[in-house]
């Protein structure tokens, strides 16, 4: 369900009731209604935690800007992040390393060459709202998806200062200070963890800056993990550890369920043994359709610019195609190559309708491994993950 404004502000005030957070005066928002309050064009599915999803017209641009990103919380943002208050903050990197170090802001700034890169972050979840029969955890449709402009310094150049030992370094984990909802300090409210040659891999990024700016409080201020090409529940956020563990990372959001697949298919709503189930890594390869919106209208013989992005974990898109008929035929849209790796790229075409009448459109990605998006919503899973089905929009040529 997506929650309008007003149903919105008042499920805040009944949410508030119940919480062992000290009661605020009714003229000061809460971090969380702040954030809502800087990106009034999202569509909220729940307010505490924030978690709320971008209209997919508005991902249209080559970088979306940090007012129309999406927002995915677990708990409650840490109380420093929308005072931009540093006072105590050290990023502690420790475990298999012998030199465990506790990094200021302005050392990781300073010390190591920063870079930046354009880079498509998914929540593994976007697009669950397709699976039948429904699946918990929230009904994103197409809009937890955003490909913003991220600048830091390579885990890799961090790494590579510690002594890390290598034949024991199996896992790199996060920690965050983001506060679990049950109020319970000794909880976390999402710990998880990459393959150590994942975090070493060169794109694996530590970043302080989103779209040119200090990251915003509720995308991790002052600093979070950029994990392309892996769901985006591996780019921790709000970080204050990075534990390097000679085992795979034991905490509750790497077990049972949570952001793992079934190895083997199952049939829509049937139980899995979480024995049976595997961690997800790379994402697959996607495209949306970013304009025209759907439902729009053109005259017969007009012809109607179509436009989106497609990204892949495995890299590069090499093709978008369209379907008018339902996937009888296809033709190629024009490409753009990406700026850096990781990054979506942008397709457009312009297409003619060959007459009055209502038309669906599709669009399909392929990557440089030949892997293509599916025509069907694919393989039913526990948790709704990984829908990359085709979008369609439906046009109405008159
Ligand atoms: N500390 C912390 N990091 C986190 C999360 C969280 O709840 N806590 N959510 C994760 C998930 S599931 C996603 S999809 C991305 C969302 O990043 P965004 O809110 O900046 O879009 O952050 C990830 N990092
Ligand atoms: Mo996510």
């Amino acid at each position: 369900m997506i929650l309008d404004r007003r149903s919105f502000l008042q499920g805040v005030t009944a949410a508030a009731v119940g919480l062992a957070a000290p009661r605020r005066a009714a003229a000061e928002p809460s971090p969380e209604e702040l954030i809502l309050g800087g990106k009034p064009d999202l569509r909220i599915h729940q307010a505490r935690p924030v978690n709320a999803e971008t209209p997919v017209t508005l991902l249209d641009g080559d970088v979306t800007p940090n007012h129309h990103h999406f927002v995915r919380n677990h708990g409650l943002v840490p109380a420093r992040a929308p005072l931009r208050d540093l006072d105590g903050w050290s990023l502690t990197v420790d475990g298999v390393v012998d030199r465990p170090t506790a990094f200021t802001l302005e050392q990781l700034q300073e010390d190591f060459p920063s870079r930046t890169a354009n880079v498509v972050l998914e929540c593994a979840g976007n697009g669950r709202a397709g699976y039948r029969p429904q699946t918990k955890g929230t009904p994103w449709t197409l809009g937890a998806v955003g490909c913003a402009q991220w600048t830091g310094v390579l885990l890799r150049d961090v790494l590579d200062t510690l002594d890390v030992r290598l034949n024991d370094a199996v896992h790199v984990a996060f920690e965050g200070e983001d506060r679990h909802l049950s109020g319970d300090p000794g909880k976390q409210a999402l710990s998880r963890a990459i393959p150590f040659q994942k975090a070493v891999d060169g794109h694996t990024m530590l970043a302080w800056a989103m779209n040119g700016e200090p990251l915003p409080a509720e995308h991790g201020w002052p600093l979070r993990l950029i994990v392309p090409g892996y769901p985006g529940s591996a780019s921790g956020k709000w970080l204050r550890r990075l534990w390097v563990r000679d085992q795979e990372h034991d905490s509750e959001g790497m077990g049972g369920l949570s952001y793992r697949m079934p190895r083997h298919p199952v049939a829509p709503g049937g139980a899995v043994d979480p024995e049976q189930m595997q961690v997800i890594e790379q994402m697959p390869v996607k495209s949306i359709i970013t304009h025209p919106g759907t439902g729009v209208g053109v005259a017969a013989g007009e012809p109607l610019q179509i436009r989106g992005q497609a990204w892949s974990g495995a890299g590069r898109i090499t093709a978008v195609d369209l379907s008018w008929d339902f996937g009888n035929t296809w033709t190629a849209a024009n490409l753009q190559a990406p700026p850096n790796p990781y990054a979506w790229q942008r397709w457009a075409r312009p297409i003619t309708l060959p007459g009055p009448g209502y038309y669906e459109l599709w669009a399909r990605a392929t990557d440089e491994t030949g892997a293509m998006q599916p025509q069907v919503v694919p393989g039913w899973n526990p948790r709704g993950y990984l829908n990359h089905a085709m979008q369609r929009i439906a046009i109405q040529v008159t």
